[in-house]
């Protein structure tokens, strides 16, 4: 049989695969790409994998005994049976009618969360929140895991076009090896991080543009717990902090600005409020209420706080002065308790030093942490599908969905506002993982077990599958037509069907279609058209959009016939906030003030004790699982674990895969640990341990590494939940059963999942077999071959 090449595209990259028979066989890099990322190689045995969702199924007790409450939701012995299409859609229409008439449409949870795959109409998300504002609306999610403190805090600080300047608009890598002399990043800059950016990048340039900027004589600087997390060729200098204690380091960077007349007294008087306030408590004259007396924020305070000597400190603080010098905060600092601090004592920094809108200096966040960051030039538009609106004005910041499900009507803070939570009914995911994403998954798994019915959309039988009633076979990118392009890529690209769907999974545009029919909304969700017919008129009006700034693209015949075009009209700023710079009183931020806001009157009406007026320390540890002078869990849990991304998957996805797969250690997820603590803690490379953490436990493969700095150990993100052993709440080594499910602050309430207190110690005997890559009981093994009629 001969092999065909097909182009596609995913978070982790553009390329092609390899076909064979209606089956995907291998995958090759585009030719163009110089440095491609190997999660590619994840592709193959994903797509044909056992625990792809074949046919619809419902969960057997659901079927039984009809929508309610249920606590054994997620049991990995609970049975599932699989229905024919029609059937399905009956079922799930009619529950959706009965919520929304019983309970009005605010009892349906369609925020989703979740990246899904690459493609601009098959976009998971948007299809059902156009589905669901079809049918009335839905309890909606607001920000990300990514950044959500970010996200709520910087509108405060810069003004919210400068916020989305700062996550969507950051200068060129090509730009810092022109400008900055001087790269300070707490948080690394991860290599295999850049290979991620939505949509995908068309080649990977983050490594070779890491490369030529240094090449160019910037030099790099990374605050980090780990020494591999900046690419070697960098040459970079390793500055180890303690995970959770940068806000320290920050603020003694700016004691030393002060204290050495280095600050940029010009700069904070006409560009900035509150540089009174922040000077008066990082010297000790003023405490974080502004009450008289404090503690001196100098260098050997920091030191005592985050393990880097003084000294090292004040050379920093120095060498930053003197240069023109770039301040990134990666995103993982802000997921994290108290993670609005970091960031926001790194603008006051940045700030400090006299160089925000300068080209190549001031502040960012991001670099390192995605592709698209840094990645290249911005486009003024992509196509997309319309959502429509959203009648239901009620939502949820993202990370609190275990609190909303176990506690409707109970109030919270966020962002200034006291809210409650909505009485959620039915729970909709499609294109997320909240098993993979979420914080305690023992305690998501009871939030699931509130709901009258939960439905999920997959490709595979995840956890969150697996937490259903009713599962949905969704097809993959591959199986369907599409186009892709990230922010910052250079082409739009066509992804034409490379096999065909999987068993009877259906493109999910026609299960909404059906569904809407069932509801008697069918023209409205549709408009009258196929899901091609939507791929063509998306095109179709981005090029219209173009051509009103005389901007010119081939029409979508053209488009389809080449495979790919150039994008044009893209924007890139030489600098953040450079025009804010070059005329302030023109071009005020749109702050109370118009300026940066290094004390935020607003914040600081909030009265939040863990989230005050100026970036301060706060003195309850930012790592979760013990709290300020709990010596006990602090003896109990001696070890912090970072659980960051994976570097050889995307999150949860493809986890089957080849690449991911290679990289397990005795079939669990790698943990990571320095000689001196494996030997502490009774375990040698290769061995099962077992992690216990504040919220349940999980075995992980142990790698003993000197990478890390002794107290630190890593377990990345994305091995699947395997709740099926039954003296550990994961068998496979999710490290979100560890996790704290608690909220960065009152303002932000975002993720925490980065951080964690542990300990690790041996598994003594047989550890339990991991199950998750079975699809569940009652669904059978081999795929289904036969098609059958869409509602057949
Ligand atoms: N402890 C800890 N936890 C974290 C983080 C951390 O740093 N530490 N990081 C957080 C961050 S930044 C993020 S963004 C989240 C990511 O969390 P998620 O985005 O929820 O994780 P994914 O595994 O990408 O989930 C996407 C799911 O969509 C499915 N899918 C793919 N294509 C389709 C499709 O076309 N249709 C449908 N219906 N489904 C599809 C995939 O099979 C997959 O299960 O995790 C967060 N969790
Ligand atoms: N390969 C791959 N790449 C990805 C993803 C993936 O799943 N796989 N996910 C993507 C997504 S959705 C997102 S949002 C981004 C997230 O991007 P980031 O948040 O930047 O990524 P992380 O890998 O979670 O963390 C980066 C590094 O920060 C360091 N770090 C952790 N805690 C601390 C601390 O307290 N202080 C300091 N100084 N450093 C600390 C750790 O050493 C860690 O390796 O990554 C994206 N890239
Ligand atoms: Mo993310």
């Amino acid at each position: 049989m001969s092999a065909t090449f097909h182009p596609t595209s995913t978070h982790w990259g553009a390329f092609q695969v390899e076909v064979e028979g209606d089956r995907v066989v291998g995958v090759r890099p585009n030719p163009e790409d110089t440095a491609p990322s190997p999660v590619m190689a994840n592709t193959p045995a994903a797509q044909h994998h056992r625990t792809r969702v074949a046919r619809p199924a419902v969960r057997r007790r659901w079927l039984e005994h009809g929508p309610g409450p249920d606590p054994r939701r997620g049991d990995p012995d609970d049975v599932y049976v699989e229905v024919e299409w029609s059937t399905a859609l009956d079922l799930l229409a009619a529950e959706l009618d009965r919520v929304r008439t019983s309970h009005g449409n605010e009892a349906i949870y369609g925020g989703s969360y979740g990246w899904g795959s690459a493609g601009r109409i098959h976009h998971a998300q948007s299809q059902l929140h156009r589905f669901l504002n079809s049918i009335g609306g839905y309890t909606r999610s607001r920000t990300t895991y990514s950044h959500g403190a970010l996200e709520v805090l910087f509108p405060r600080l810069i003004g919210t076009r400068g916020a989305n300047h700062l996550l969507h608009r950051a200068p060129s890598w090509e730009r810092i090896g022109e400008h900055t002399e001087l790269l300070v990043s707490f948080g690394g800059l991860r290599l295999s991080n850049t290979w991620i950016a939505s949509g995908g990048r068309a080649v990977q340039t983050a490594g070779p543009a890491m490369r030529a900027a240094a090449e160019a004589g910037v030099e790099f600087v990374s605050v980090s717990p780990l020494s591999d997390d900046t690419p070697e060729d960098l040459k970079c200098s390793w500055i180890r902090t303690r995970p959770g204690t940068d806000t320290a380091v920050l603020l003694a960077l700016i004691h030393v600005l002060f204290d050495e007349g280095l600050a940029d007294i010009g700069f904070l008087d006409r560009y900035t409020v509150g540089a009174d306030r922040l000077r008066a408590y990082v010297m000790g004259e003023r405490d974080e209420r502004g009450a008289p007396g404090g503690v001196e924020r100098s260098p050997e305070w920091a030191e005592s706080v985050s393990g880097v000597p003084a000294a090292e400190l004040r050379s920093l603080a120095r060498r930053m002065a003197e240069r023109r010098t770039l301040v990134n905060v990666g995103w993982s600092l802000q997921r994290a308790r108290y993670g609005e601090q970091p960031l926001w004592a790194g603008l006051a920094l940045a700030c400090c030093l006299g160089q925000v809108g300068l080209p190549g200096g001031g502040f960012a966040s991001g670099y390192g942490s995605m592709g698209n960051y840094g990645g290249g030039a911005t486009p003024v538009g992509l196509p997309r599908m319309p959502q429509g609106d959203n009648p239901v004005d009620s939502f949820i910041p993202v990370a609190k969905i275990s609190d909303m499900l176990l506690g409707p009507g109970l109030s919270y803070d966020y962002d200034g506002e006291r809210r409650r939570f909505p009485d959620i009914r039915l729970v909709y995911w499609a294109g997320g993982n909240p098993f993979h994403h979420h914080q305690d998954l023992a305690r998501l798994t009871r939030a699931f077990g509130r709901p009258e019915t939960v439905v999920v959309h997959e490709t595979h039988w995840t956890a969150t599958a697996r937490h259903a009633d009713i599962v949905i076979p969704a097809t993959t990118a591959l199986e369907r037509d599409d186009m892709a392009a990230s922010q910052g890529d250079l082409t739009l690209r066509a992804m034409p069907r490379a096999v065909s769907p999987h068993g009877r999974a259906r493109d999910e545009y026609d299960t909404y279609a059906d569904l809407a029919e069932r509801l008697g909304v069918r023209g409205r969700f549709t408009e009258g058209r196929t899901s091609g017919e939507w791929l063509r008129l998306a095109y179709e009006r981005w090029r219209s959009m173009l051509a009103r700034r005389d901007l010119h693209v081939p029409d979508f015949d053209g488009f389809w016939a080449r495979g790919r075009i150039e994008i044009p009209g893209r924007v890139e700023d030489e600098a953040l906030l450079g025009d804010f710079r070059a005329d302030p009183e023109g071009r005020p931020l749109r702050t109370p003030s118009g300026r940066i806001e290094l004390y935020s009157e607003t914040i600081a009406s909030f009265g939040y004790e863990d989230c005050p007026g100026h970036p301060v320390w706060l003195p309850g540890p930012a790592v979760t699982g013990h709290d300020e002078g709990d010596e006990a869990a602090a003896e109990e849990l001696p070890l912090v674990l970072i659980a960051n991304q994976p570097k050889e998957r995307f999150h949860g996805q493809q986890d089957m895969g080849a690449h991911s797969v290679a990289h397990k250690v005795a079939g669990r997820a790698p943990l990571r640990m320095c000689p001196e603590d494996a030997e502490e803690a009774g375990v040698s490379d290769g061995d099962v341990a077992r992690v216990c953490g504040p919220s349940g436990s999980c075995l992980a493969g142990v790698v003993v590494d000197d990478a890390l700095r002794p107290g630190i150990v890593q377990l990345s993100t994305g091995s699947w939940y395997d709740p099926s052993g039954t003296d550990v709440t994961c068998a496979h080594g999710n490290p979100n059963v560890l996790t704290v499910d608690e909220g960065t602050s009152s303002l932000g309430q975002g993720c925490t999942g980065q951080l964690v207190r542990v300990r690790v110690e041996p598994y003594e005997g047989t550890p339990p077999e991991v199950r998750v890559f079975r699809p569940p009981l009652g669904i059978a093994e081999a795929p289904a071959p036969e098609r059958e009629g869409l509602n057949g």
